[in-house]
């Protein structure tokens, strides 16, 4: 590897991580754009988080950037038609985390759907002499709706088997490898489900995919959670739905402007609320710390990825 090249971490990074990289790289933290003026022409690789991605003002103060290596899946806050125009390498730690996140899903299911918090409160409340606790709603046999059958969606899908629910999916396309049932059409998912999962990837195709409309024909009764992206959801719609009692409830571990999410998210009680948290394990967060320093070291010793995107 050529001495040392220059990276910019845009997210903080792990004590472990930056032992690693300080072996083989000079490492500048992002702190404004100003200050990244100063050392902008010297920067050849970035490492950021799938959440904060690369923002385009960043991108384009860097003339000689050669590869962006993420922390996660999610490449949707990277303009990625702009790093192949410019020949930029681009990869993530794709299968670290897919077990993890879509465990989110399921613990964000069974607590919302068994009131685990809120009966968690009653108990602390001291109210279990002179109350009774709401009753849940059973899993077995209901319909879950996944929307988006990639890694993550299809392993959500076989954790819901076990518990006796059926599943369909939304998809752009048929995953014939799956023996879960296709649907086409989104709407027609929200009508039949009474759980709504979304696992798309983020980005201008999914953006406010689950409108108003979309959350009205998932009903009274039917519940929404999201492990995805916060973009996916038009969040006003949803805070009206969730407000009005016209869904039943929503478990969330994203949000639109994370971390400053909506505050009117923060009294509604038919809400379960996480800060990002779905691949956040010790046991995930290690290997993903490990292949994204991999990846920069693979890059710069023989310019190849280990999971490349682009
Ligand atoms: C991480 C994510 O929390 O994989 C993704 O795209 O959003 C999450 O797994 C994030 O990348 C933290 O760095």
């Amino acid at each position: 590897m050529s001495s040392s090249p220059d990276l910019l971490a845009i997210d903080p990074l792990s004590e472990n991580m930056t032992e690693r990289l300080e072996k083989s790289f000079t490492v500048h933290s992002f702190t404004s754009l100003h200050a990244l003026e100063t050392y902008a022409t010297k920067i050849r690789g970035i490492i950021t988080g799938g959440g904060s991605g690369v923002p385009a003002e960043v991108m384009n103060v860097l003339p000689n950037l050669e590869v962006i290596s993420v922390n996660g899946v999610g490449t949707d806050r990277i303009d990625l038609e702009e790093a192949k125009r410019r020949n930029i390498r681009v990869a993530t730690t794709q299968n670290t985390l897919t077990d993890d996140v879509a465990d989110m899903a399921i613990v964000l299911m069974m607590t919302l759907m068994r009131g685990v918090v809120t009966n968690d409160q009653f108990v602390r409340a001291g109210k279990w002499h002179s109350a009774t606790a709401p009753l849940g709603y059973s899993l077995t046999e209901k319909r879950v709706g996944i929307v988006g059958f990639g890694h993550i969606g299809q392993a959500i899908a076989k954790r819901l088997s076990v518990f006796g629910m059926e599943v369909a999916y939304f998809n752009s396309h048929a995953r014939t490898e799956s023996p879960c049932r296709f649907e086409p059409d989104l709407k027609a998912l929200a009508t039949w489900c009474d759980v709504l999962i979304l696992a798309v990837s983020g980005g201008p195709r999914s953006a406010n995919m689950i409108n108003a409309d979309i959350l009205d024909t998932l009903g009274k009764d039917g519940f929404l959670i999201n492990i995805a992206r916060g973009t996916v959801v038009d969040e006003s719609a949803l805070l009206n739905a969730l407000h009005e009692k016209r869904i039943a409830g929503a478990g969330l571990d994203v949000f639109q402007n994370e971390p400053d999410i909506n505050p009117a998210f923060l009294t509604l009680k038919n809400t379960v609320l996480q800060p990002h948290q779905a691949s956040a394990t010790v046991e995930t967060r290690a290997a993903m710390a490990k292949l994204v320093v991999d990846n920069l070291i693979a890059y710069f010793t023989d310019k190849t990825l280990l999971t490349p995107v682009i």
